[in-house]
């Protein structure tokens, strides 16, 4: 056994890159390849993979730090001798493969590398468009490549069957790289081929990303499109949309960065083709028809011809809750229930305990009693602790309760996640609660933190409001708004008393819970609040 530390490898010109996921943990078991980090850089989103097999003994760095060519990402214990310079070269020469003899007539076995790509070193693969078995010909397209200035596609010089491939997507490659092993049936030559004679790569110029301001996208073209011209697509994909008789322009992309797949043209052209024979035909790509999400454009104003203005720029945070948040609402079917659960008994006791949990360092506040109701009442109504399997063909119930709790931070909103909360005290709650809020404000949660949550409570009590619609987290099917308590006359026993109410919002996945539902669940959380004694049971 040997310790080998498993260093950044050559990432191009990048300095100071960040690491946006760390896919392994310490005992992890891993092999060849497996991705070890997600890196980000303003261009591309890189895997870097481990460059052999064995178990993770340290991982020095966590999500949101900044790496470089050579920084050490984890120690890896591999098998057999210690070697005499004990450092991964992540980004490893193509292995010399065993040369097939050459027949005229018979089959042999080519390595296809890069060609020449001009004063570029290392570009990045954005699609990798053949797989093993692929029966190609001449001059089909291997490889997209995107430099910070153009796409361009690699040809495949020969024809002949696909053995293996030894690029991905995300991967960085310069000239003499393999592509892939192929077997010809011609025979020939076996050295490794550059790909095509004629190979020039054919490079077509890279996406303008920046709109001009004062244009205006026609009322006619989706939100989620660009203008061809800006449209994310390789080279291929938009002669394939062409042959297909539309243009990328009107496809929304679900590659990363949006980018537009040969999936995403056959989606697009099967919902036009069913618009057309539904009767609706074109109101897809807009019109005045009503129909589908055919949304007006975003309005471009420059808002500085009425007053001053500032710019500021949103967080990485911002960005990918923003984009989260607007899928579940058009995706997500919402109702929101509203009830008051009378919290003066467990108040006064909490108020009571107070200066007992602050000598143990905790602060207790209203949301870990809280939290420890929801737990008890999503093992009593088990429903709404799932998600709707992703052919939506099922439900996933969860025998697990991971609650989840909104946290306002200066970066945006996160969402650490309580594990077990039903097995876990208030005190132990509370605790976490502050761990991690904490935590998120000074950055420093990991993606672990955020992950496994089976429902949400996001809790505004201790800045005001007396009710909000709270927008559900996919993939849970249900979260808790909490609003702040207030003393409020209740009618009891003839006479009004005055009782500390707090205000609770239940919104949920209509397509999962119905309203009945949804209703004995919010009652089962005002129960348990009102008496406390009903979590022991
Ligand atoms: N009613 C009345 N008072 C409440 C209350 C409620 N529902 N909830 C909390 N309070 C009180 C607390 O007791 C505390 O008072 P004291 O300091 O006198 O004890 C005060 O309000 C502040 O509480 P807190 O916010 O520090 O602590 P918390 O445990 O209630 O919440 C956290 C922790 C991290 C959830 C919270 O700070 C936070 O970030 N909330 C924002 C969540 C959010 O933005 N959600 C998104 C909404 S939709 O976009």
């Amino acid at each position: 056994m040997a310790i080998e530390k498993i260093k950044v490898p050559d990432i191009g010109d990048y300095d100071k890159v960040d690491v946006i996921e760390v896919m392994v943990s310490v005992g992890d078991e891993i092999n060849e390849e497996d991705p070890i980090i997600s890196l980000e850089t303003d261009k591309a989103t890189m895997e870097v993979p481990a460059p052999k097999g064995g178990k993770v003994v340290a991982v020095s760095v966590k999500e949101g730090d900044k790496v470089s060519e050579g920084d050490i990402l984890i120690d890896l214990e591999v098998g057999g001798e210690a070697e005499s310079e004990p450092e991964s070269e992540p980004e490893s020469e193509p292995k010399s493969e065993p040369k097939a003899e050459s027949k005229s007539g018979a089959s042999a076995q080519e390595d296809i590398v890069i060609p020449d790509i001009g004063d570029y070193d290392k570009v990045d693969v954005i699609e990798v468009m053949v797989s093993v078995g692929d029966e190609i010909n001449e001059e089909d397209p291997l490889v997209s490549l995107e430099t910070d200035k153009a796409t361009m596609e690699v040809p495949s010089p020969k024809a002949g069957k696909i053995i293996s491939v030894s690029i991905k997507d995300g991967d960085k490659v310069g000239k003499g790289d393999v592509i892939l092993k192929l077997e010809t049936q011609s025979g020939g030559s076996v050295e490794s081929v550059e790909s095509g004679d004629s190979s020039e790569p054919k490079v077509e110029k890279a996406p303008e990303k920046t709109p001009e301001k004062s244009e205006t996208k026609p009322a006619s073209s989706p939100s989620v499109s660009s203008g061809s011209e800006l449209a994310h697509a390789s080279p291929s994909i938009r002669r394939f949309a062409r042959e297909l008789g539309t243009d990328v322009a009107n496809i929304p992309g679900s590659g990363p960065k949006g980018r537009i797949t040969q999936e995403d043209v056959q989606k697009y052209v099967k919902s036009k083709m069913q618009a057309i024979e539904s009767g609706s035909g074109g109101v897809v790509a807009g019109g005045a028809g009503g129909a589908g999400l055919n949304l007006l454009a975003d309005p471009v104003v420059d808002f500085s011809q009425f007053g001053e203005v500032e710019e500021e720029k949103l967080s990485r945070i911002n960005k990918i809750s923003a984009a989260n948040l607007h899928r579940n609402w058009v995706k997500i079917p919402h109702i929101t229930l509203f009830d008051d659960a009378d919290i003066t008994d467990m108040d006064t006791f909490r108020k009571a305990n107070k200066q007992v949990a602050l000598d143990q360092g905790v602060k207790l506040t209203p949301l870990a009693f809280i939290v420890k109701a929801v737990a008890k009442a999503l093992s009593d109504v088990s429903r709404v602790n799932s998600s709707l399997s992703a052919d939506g063909e099922s439900l996933v119930i969860k025998k697990y309760i991971n609650i989840g709790v909104a946290v306002d931070t200066p970066a945006g909103l996160m969402v650490p996640v309580i594990k077990d909360a039903d097995k876990k005290g208030v005190y132990q709650i509370a605790k976490d609660i502050i761990d991690f809020a904490t935590r998120a404000r000074e950055g420093k949660l990991t993606g672990k933190d955020m992950k496994g949550g089976t429902f949400t409570i996001s809790s505004l009590g201790g800045l005001g409001t007396t009710a909000f619609t709270p927008i559900v987290n996919m993939p849970e099917v249900a979260i808790l708004g909490v609003s702040k308590s207030a003393n409020k006359p209740v009618y009891i026993d003839g006479e009004f008393v005055p009782r500390l109410m707090l205000p609770l919002s239940l919104s949920l996945d209509h397509r999962v819970i119905d309203g009945a539902l949804g209703a004995k669940f919010l009652s089962s959380i005002v129960a348990n609040l009102t008496d406390l004694k009903r979590l022991i049971l």
